[in-house]
């Protein structure tokens, strides 16, 4: 099977398995409000393409774990993920209409109870994590400090808060890549960092560096991507409103580089994320022979090759 096919089937099996995670992950809420639990659901269970979670499972079992250990952190991160989008969608951030090829939370419900099922949402990640009976005290409190610190204050929030300043300014490269590395990339490394502390093996600091290495390169790359797509994609493809980046003025990649420059950079952060993975396999006998790194290394590839 070519490896993008065979990645493309992996993705769709994890967003099986993950369906129905999420769903009891849900249920465990106890929701005391049905418009409430309604609106989370409407966030959640809309048709990601689950890639955070799958990155978890694909961590976790490359350094040894069963796949039903990294169910609760693939749920929470997928939780936080979601409460982002429904927060950025709201009028008061990017004012999007659509999300995932359905009208967005504040449009399906009302902008109040939005902001409350992306609070849920969020305050639900965290509760999720502390109830998961298959992980030690130690990895819980491990996972709920990575996703934490990825999500909060020191990464993704402050992102959106660098994100919506800076609209109709002008920003260098390294400046975009600052903020994306908050808004987008924190989540993504927290995505690998989550799926190994589920492995709960003692990582080599090399194995750790070059895996955070892989990580920092695809998280960026998809960002690069995403702001690719925002130009050369189409509205019904993307499942959300094709052109919005420039509609707002917002600084991105091809406005900054072109975006010839712009696919170059991409495909340069997938080559070194690839040679990050296979670093892994030669410092480490336990990777040597890369089939264990396998699809980590379909993630970095689907990443530019995605089309929304
Ligand atoms: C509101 C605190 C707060 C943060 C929002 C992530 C984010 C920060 C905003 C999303 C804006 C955006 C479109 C960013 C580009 C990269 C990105 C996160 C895209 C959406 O992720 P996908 O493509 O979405 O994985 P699906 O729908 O597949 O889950």
């Amino acid at each position: 099977m070519a490896n993008q096919t065979r990645f493309a089937q992996q993705l769709a099996d994890i967003q099986q398995h993950l369906h129905a995670v999420l769903l009891q992950q849900l249920a465990e809420l106890n929701t005391a409000d049905e418009r409430l639990a309604a609106a989370m659901q409407h966030g959640l269970m809309n048709g990601g393409k689950r890639l955070r979670p799958y990155l978890v499972y694909a961590t976790a079992e490359a350094l040894g774990s069963r796949q039903e250990n990294a169910d609760v952190a693939a749920a929470a991160i997928e939780m936080i993920h979601s409460y982002s989008l429904v927060h950025d969608d709201l009028p008061a951030m990017d004012d999007d209409d659509l999300r995932r090829g359905q009208p967005t939370c504040h449009i399906a419900f009302d902008e109040a109870t939005a902001i409350l099922a992306g609070d849920a949402l969020l305050t639900g990640a965290f509760q999720c994590l502390t109830q998961a009976p298959e992980l030690t005290p130690q990895q819980r409190l491990n996972l709920i400090q990575i996703l934490a610190q990825a999500s909060g204050a020191a990464g993704m929030v402050a992102g959106q808060a660098i994100d919506l300043a800076n609209v109709n300014k002008a920003m260098d490269q390294s400046q975009l890549q600052q903020m994306h590395q908050l808004k987008t990339g924190a989540l993504i490394k927290a995505a690998v960092l989550m799926g190994a502390t589920v492995a709960d093996e003692q990582l080599a600091d090399t194995v750790r560096q070059q895996l955070e290495r892989y990580a920092d390169c695809i998280g960026l790359a998809f960002q690069v991507q995403d702001d690719i797509l925002d130009i050369e994609s189409d509205t019904a493809t993307l499942g959300k409103q094709q052109g919005a980046d420039k509609a707002l003025n917002k600084p991105t990649y091809p406005a900054l580089l072109g975006l010839s420059q712009a696919k170059q950079l991409a495909l340069d952060l997938v080559a070194e994320a690839h040679s990050a993975l296979h670093n892994i396999a030669q410092y480490d006998t336990f990777f040597a022979n890369e089939s264990r790194l396998e699809r980590l290394a379909g993630v970095a590839d689907y990443i530019i090759e995605r089309r929304f």
